[in-house]
């Protein structure tokens, strides 16, 4: 278990760090697809909510929601990742969606740092952009140029 502090800018500079974002959006991707058969289902797409705890974080919903509530959270959830409505979510539309999510995530965090308590073996995005962060930070120039 460890504490990770971190603020809109963490998660924003994820997403815009295309190479790193896609590789981990692709690796989520594929751990989700249960029968691999390269799209997400709605049960695999709950599954994957549960498991990032984007839920938690970005729509405020506390441990003593009802279970047909959460049901109508993950339904609506599962429709906005669903842009074609073909009853299943590919690749992109994983993408596109969890691109904006995360966007709105950090928009909500603005520059106010918050800390986040991570378990060690946590793959979750929130932890992926802090671990991109702190990677970042030693080899930032002290001094605006020559
Ligand atoms: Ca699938």
């Amino acid at each position: 278990m460890g504490v990770v502090i971190i603020d809109g800018s963490t998660i924003r500079d994820f997403v815009n760090d295309e190479a790193q974002f896609n590789k981990s959006v692709d690796e989520a991707f594929t751990k989700l697809d249960l029968n691999n058969d390269g799209v997400l289902s709605r049960s695999e797409l709950r599954k994957a909510f549960e498991t990032l705890r984007l839920i938690e974080t970005h729509f405020g919903v506390d441990v003593a929601t009802a279970p047909e509530e959460l049901t109508n959270l993950y339904d609506s959830i599962f429709d906005k990742f669903d842009c074609d409505q073909s009853g299943s979510v590919d690749l992109e539309e994983y993408r596109s969606e969890l691109k904006k999510i995360m966007l709105a995530i950090a928009d909500g965090l603005g520059s106010s740092p918050i800390q986040m308590a991570l378990e060690d073996d946590d793959q979750g995005f929130i932890k992926q952009a802090a671990d991109l962060e702190a990677s970042k930070l030693p080899q930032q120039p002290s001094s605006a140029g020559p």
